[in-house]
């Protein structure tokens, strides 16, 4: 695949807009991720997006394993959301009033996650984890938390923190601007760990309320909570009384339709966590996210119980009819065998490739979500995560984009394949991959 770094007149209009965007935005991009700060070079300025491509500034297209970090599950502009998106906006863009689709959206939720009786949308992931976070102490009466280092949960105060000095010690903040007093509450173990659970539940089990975790971590790339580690998390949330909160802004829809609970349901049978974190596959790439659990719990939210949570454009109809057509898109019967085989076939592709090149390589999916590490084997913690080359990273990141293969600018995020990705896609895909192995 030729790379094509210029537009029409010679110019690379990426870097044009780059250079105009950094004079108007911070570092150019709406969010840090986008700037390629990890990787290097300029960021790719999307003009326009189809099935599994999008077409940047200079016109050259991309296979795109990104897709909008994980909402784009059917490919970018699937024809029945476009046709229901369309639809909606000429009934008007936004009420601030409650709509019939809310309902139906909230139906079709409850209908493929037994552990959420009730839910609440929301415009973003951040806005969903910290809203089950305030449930959670509000539910207790508690104030400490637990999370994991590695797991990313949105931005707000209280998750951005890093791990305390000791064991059981309570986190810093690991950006400006979060004060001590607000993360003194959040205690960061180590992702698969049974041992620092086991110790942090002894030491603090009466005043957790709860224990956020991303199941399957896509903000490490792709490390699985093992099945020991996550049936005893259970147990020690109902032990204590602390509330279990499955983070699946990216795992949910994405990685079944019964989202990283229904795979750990597998293994566990009657698993559930307390609160399902939502985002990303249910907006279908418009801004939307939720919350949901068991109704007594969801019942003490506002207006009925005396959890504030609030939001202008929550359940937005524009956003909700995004939503709704994409999550009836992927129920139909077959949706994620397909998928899971396709983004399987990826990963072998890549694989085998890597082993041909003799480069160490480890490599997972689940659905439609996929990781792979320059490492020899799969790490279980982000400690492990870390050890990644991170320069021989950049250099195979920019490899597969100079041959029109776009996947995350930073090692520790997760891919994603659609159901418009085809088998040539992926020939293609592994065939770049194969050339810039062998240069790695
Ligand atoms: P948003 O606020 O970005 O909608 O969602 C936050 C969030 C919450 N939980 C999980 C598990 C998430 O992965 C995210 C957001 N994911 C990142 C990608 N790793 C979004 C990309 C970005 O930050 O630009």
């Amino acid at each position: 695949m030729t790379p094509n770094t210029e537009g029409a007149n010679g110019a690379d209009r990426n870097q044009q807009l780059f250079d105009r965007a950094r004079a108007l935005i911070p570092g150019g991009v709406n969010s840090p991720v986008r700037a390629f700060r990890a990787v290097g070079g300029t960021p790719r300025f999307v003009q326009r997006a189809q099935g599994a491509y999008f077409w940047d500034a200079n016109g050259s297209r991309c296979i795109d394993y990104i897709g909008s970090w994980g909402p784009m599950i059917l490919g970018h502009g699937p024809p029945r959301v476009v046709e229901a998106v369309q639809r909606a906006v000429l009934d008007g863009f936004s009420y601030g009033a409650p709509t019939e689709r809310e309902v139906e959206l909230a139906e079709e939720i409850v209908k493929h996650l037994p552990s959420v009786e009730m839910v609440r949308l929301v415009s973003s992931g951040t806005e969903a984890a910290m809203s089950a976070i305030r449930l959670a102490r509000g539910a207790t009466g508690r104030n400490h938390i637990i999370k994991f280092e590695g797991c990313y949960h949105g931005h707000a105060d209280a998750l951005l923190v890093k791990a305390g000095s000791g064991l059981a010690t309570f986190g810093h903040p690991t950006s400006a601007g979060v004060p001590a007093d607000v993360v003194k509450h959040t205690l960061v173990l180590e992702y698969n760990n049974i041992e620092q659970l086991e110790e942090a539940f002894a030491a603090h089990g009466g005043d957790l309320a709860c224990l956020i975790i991303e199941p399957i971590a896509g903000n490490m790339n792709f490390v699985r909570a093992s099945v020991p580690f996550m049936k005893r998390a259970r147990e020690l949330c109902t032990q204590h009384g602390a509330l279990l909160v499955f983070d699946e802004v990216m795992t949910g829809f994405r990685v079944g339709l019964g989202g990283a609970q229904g795979v750990y349901r597998q293994a566990l049978p009657g698993f559930a966590p307390d609160i399902t974190v939502l985002g990303k596959v249910i907006g279908g790439g418009m801004p939307l996210a939720a919350f949901g659990g068991p109704r007594a719990l969801m019942e003490k939210l506002a207006p009925l119980g005396p959890v504030y949570q609030a939001g202008t454009l929550s359940g937005n109809p524009v956003a909700t009819a995004c939503g709704l057509a994409t999550l009836r898109e992927i129920a139909q019967p077959g949706f994620y065998e397909a998928l899971g085989k396709r983004t399987q076939l990826l990963v072998d592709g890549l694989t085998g490739a890597a082993k041909q090149a003799g480069l160490p390589f480890a490599a997972d999916c689940e659905g439609g979500m996929f990781g792979f590490f320059l490492l020899p084997e799969l790490p279980q913690d982000y400690a492990a995560v870390m050890k990644s080359d991170t320069a021989k990273f950049a250099r195979l990141f920019h490899g597969l984009l100079d041959r029109g293969v776009y996947i995350a600018p930073a090692l520790y995020e997760a891919g994603f394949v659609s159901s418009a990705h085809s088998d040539e896609d992926i020939a293609a895909t592994v065939a770049a991959a194969r050339e810039v192995f062998a240069g790695l």
